[in-house]
């Protein structure tokens, strides 16, 4: 784990150690060390012309399945090749440090279940699945042809990354799972998420307005704005194994 050192607020180590439930978001921010792209961040490289948010749409697959299927394939990719980092790692230490944990995740890189986090909940989607486009059923074999998108074996329809576009349903049971637990939590992270994309961006408000202590982790977020409000100014793969030492070392 990463001994770089970060200044955790004593009462918030304290804090944690006996906190009795806590959840935690996260999003891209907690992968971007592992050198996975964020969302809204400066785009540099191949696909720089393209508005990642433009490409996750139904529509845009619609109008154009070829280039939403290699963009996919592209980041899936880089996914394969990509190592979780010490924020993954600090996580899924917490997960045996507290009574109840409830991890919740936009993120469809499946980097924390490698890290070894057992109960994750995965709000927008797996990168690794495919689903039919038509039928919405997860499909795990289907003939290597010319066509890109691949067809369905069922019904020839067109097949897509088991992800969450705009405009789309989140899974209920995962939606319920991370709103429950932001409502019974007596301590919320929000960790590398910009925090503009609905639901997810509720659940620290929920916790919140339910008397929880929320922390956000963020290079972009200001330092501690309120006693049940904490900014950890910093990246998650420092700000994380930080606080784990501060609270049980
Ligand atoms: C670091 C760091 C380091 C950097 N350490 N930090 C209510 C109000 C307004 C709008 C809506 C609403 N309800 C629904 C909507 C519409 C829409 C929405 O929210 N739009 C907003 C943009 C305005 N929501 C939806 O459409 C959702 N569906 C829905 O609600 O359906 C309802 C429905 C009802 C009935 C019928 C039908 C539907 C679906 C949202 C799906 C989002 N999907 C995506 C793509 C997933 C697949 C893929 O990966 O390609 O999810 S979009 C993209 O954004 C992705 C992410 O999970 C999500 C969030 O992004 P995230 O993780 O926050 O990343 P960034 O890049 O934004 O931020 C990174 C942060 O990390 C930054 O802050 C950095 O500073 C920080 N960072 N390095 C820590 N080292």
């Amino acid at each position: 784990m990463s001994e770089t050192t970060f200044d955790i607020p004593p009462n918030l180590a304290k804090k944690l150690r006996t906190a009795r439930h806590v959840a935690v978001l996260t999003g891209a921010g907690v992968s971007a060390e592992s050198g996975i792209p964020t969302f809204r961040d400066a785009q540099t490289g191949l696909w720089a012309k393209y508005d990642p948010q433009e490409l996750a749409t139904p529509q845009a697959f619609q109008q154009n399945p070829r280039l939403v299927w290699d963009w996919y394939a592209w980041r899936r990719e880089l996914v394969a090749r990509a190592a979780p980092n010490p924020a993954h790692i600090a996580l899924a230490e917490l997960e045996r440090h507290v009574p109840q944990y409830t991890l919740i995740t936009q993120n469809v890189d499946g980097l924390h279940q490698q890290a070894g986090s057992r109960n994750v909940v995965e709000l927008h989607g797996n990168i690794a699945r495919t689903k039919c486009f038509v039928e919405d059923v997860v499909v795990e074999h289907w003939d290597e042809t010319s066509d890109i998108p691949p067809r369905c074996p069922h019904c020839g329809g067109p097949l897509r990354p088991d992800v969450v576009w705009f405009g789309e349903r989140l899974p209920e049971a995962a939606l319920l799972a991370a709103q429950d637990a932001a409502r019974h939590c007596d301590m919320f992270f929000s960790i590398g998420t910009s925090g503009v994309v609905e639901p997810a961006a509720s659940l620290p408000f929920m916790a919140l307005k339910q008397g929880a202590t929320v922390v956000i982790v963020n290079p972009e977020s200001k330092p501690s704005p309120g006693p049940t409000l904490y900014g950890l100014n910093g990246p998650a793969g420092t700000v994380l194994p930080a606080l784990l030492r501060a609270a049980w070392q």
